[in-house]
Parts: structure tokens; C-alpha cells; sequence
């Protein structure tokens, strides 16, 4: 997979290049990029933001550089297809690189076509997630839908957000999502693509170490998950439930989905709200 994020600060995104998703870069699993409008500019101050036409408080980022970074990475994916299609001998692996690799502003050659960014014959048009507190609501769902995508671009809107005719000239090359990750305000989309890519890339295979642990977890069965507990069997006089001591599988299973349960009902009564019927059997409907 290819991953393209669009930031007018880099840095912010720099928490990327750590732990398993850095491991998945060097390991040649994903390819992950951050590339800054700012580079697009040409005027003597790089304005990447103006006032909003109409009034009103904030910064408005202009469609000009932000649609010239995006065609930038639309095109390096694009080339990137196509060569991976031409070659038929199996690759060298990579040499080392560092884990986001800045895309600086290429300047085109000339003679090289700048109007056509059509992308490999069997790739799909890349997803452009635009994060916004006015998006759809992210889930594990879409991280799913996402995770099975080849190219994602991410566009980090700073203040009040990107120049809505960027958001419409770019559905012309790419799918657009906008997304959010809850009902609360951020200041922009960098941290909010922290948590996107986090999510999505450890589906990725490969990226996971153990892909059973991702069979269990919350949020892919339609519960929260049970509480669990680890050695000694009591600490501070508090004791592991004697249950998960006792060695009967088929009783410890039962317990723990009582507790994913009581829990869920507790914490997420429109998850139960929303869970299938025919996928709970008598002794959850004892809980
Ligand atoms: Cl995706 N972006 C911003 N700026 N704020 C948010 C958000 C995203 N999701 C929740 N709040």
C-alpha cells in the first residue's frame, strides 16, 4: 500500500516513522510519504491560506498549492503502478530509507505531461480522505474498506479547512472521503491521520505481528472486549477472578463474553442496540 499525506506541517506527522508502522516502511510493506503544499507556492511569502470570501473567523487553505501537492502524489502513485506492472523479474528489496520521506516540489520537466494523471490501467483512482469534524463518522468498518485500498492520500486541512473547489476538482482524479473521528474539534487533520493510518495499516498483512489478536479485539464482533489480567494472581489484595484460574475452557469462554456482555451494555448501549439477533445465543440472552 501507498500512503500520501498532505501537511503544511510535516513534523506533526513525524510520530509515523515509529514502532510497527515504521517497521512496516522499512520492511517494504507500505510506502508512506508526507508532502507539503507549501512547496507548490511560488509568491515570495508561500501563502498556503486567505480569508474566507463571504467573512467570518480563521484561514481558508487556497486550492492552487494544495491541488498541485495532490496531483504531485497522484502521479508519483500512478508512475509507481505502472512500473511495478511492467517488471516482471522480482524486485531488489529497497535500500533503507527514512521512514517518511518528504516529497519535495518536483519541478517539471520539460516535455513531461502535466495534464494527464491517469493512473495505471488495473490500479483503482486513489482515496483522498479529507479528515473534517464535518466528515462521516471513522469506524473499524471503513478502516477495513480503507486498509484494502492500494493508494490512500490524506489531506490535513489547518484552521477552517480546504477551499471546497479543491475538494470538487480533486473528485475528478481520486475518490473523496471525508472523514471524522468523533464529535469533538481538532485543530487540523494531522492528529486525526495519526490515528486513521494507525488503524488502518496494522490490517494491512504483515504489519501485524499476530493476526489472531486482531480476531478478538473490540469493535470486530459488535462487543467491547472482556477485562484481562495477567500474573500475580493477586496484587495489592486484589484478586484475578477465580475463573480464569480454573482451567475450564468452555466455562472461562462464557464468562468472558458475559463480561463483553454487561460491559457493552454499560458503556455502549447503542452498540447492543445495533447487535444482530441471530448472532446471540440463549445464555447471552441471560446476561
Ligand atoms: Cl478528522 N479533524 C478535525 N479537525 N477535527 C476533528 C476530526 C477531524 N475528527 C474529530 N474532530
Amino acid at each position: 500500500m501507498r500512503i500520501d499525506v498532505l501537511s503544511i506541517f510535516p513534523e506533526y506527522l513525524q510520530p509515523l516513522n515509529l514502532s510497527l508502522i515504521g517497521k512496516a516502511v522499512t520492511d517494504g510493506v507500505l510506502h508512506l510519504a508526507v508532502t507539503d503544499p507549501r512547496d507548490f507556492t511560488t509568491d515570495r511569502h508561500r501563502t498556503v491560506d486567505d480569508t474566507p470570501y463571504g467573512g467570518g473567523a480563521g484561514m481558508v487553505m487556497k486550492p492552487e498549492p494544495w491541488t498541485l501537492a495532490l496531483e504531485s502524489v497522484v502521479r508519483a502513485g500512478g508512475d509507481a503502478a505502472a512500473s511495478s506492472c511492467a517488471r516482471t523479474a522480482p524486485e531488489a528489496p529497497e535500500t533503507a530509507v527514512p521512514a517518511v520521506v518528504t516529497n519535495p516540489a518536483q519541478t517539471t520537466e520539460p516535455g513531461a505531461a502535466t495534464s494527464s494523471l491517469t493512473v495505471g490501467k488495473h490500479s483503482a483512482a486513489p482515496v483522498l480522505v479529507v479528515p473534517s469534524p464535518a466528515g462521516e463518522v471513522f469506524t473499524q468498518r471503513i478502516a477495513y474498506e480503507l486498509a484494502a485500498e492500494e493508494h490512500l492520500i490524506f489531506a490535513c486541512g489547518r484552521y477552517e479547512g480546504i477551499d471546497e473547489r479543491f475538494i470538487d476538482n480533486a473528485r475528478t482524479e481520486v475518490r473523496v472521503r471525508p472523514l471524522s473521528l468523533g464529535d469533538y474539534v481538532l485543530n487540523g487533520g494531522e492528529v486525526a491521520v495519526l490515528a486513521m493510518v494507525e488503524a488502518v495499516t496494522r490490517l494491512i498483512p504483515g504489519v501485524i505481528g499476530n493476526p489472531e489478536s486482531l480476531a478478538e479485539e473490540s469493535h470486530t464482533g459488535g462487543l467491547l472486549e472482556y477485562p484481562v489480567y495477567t500474573k500475580p494472581a493477586v496484587w495489592r489484595e486484589r484478586a484475578v477472578p477465580e475463573i480464569l484460574l480454573s482451567g475450564h475452557h468452555g466455562r472461562i469462554e462464557r464468562w468472558r463474553r458475559d463480561q463483553q456482555l454487561s460491559r457493552t451494555a454499560q458503556r455502549r448501549p447503542d452498540m447492543i442496540l445495533a447487535l444482530d439477533p441471530a448472532q446471540l445465543d440463549r445464555a447471552d440472552l441471560a446476561v
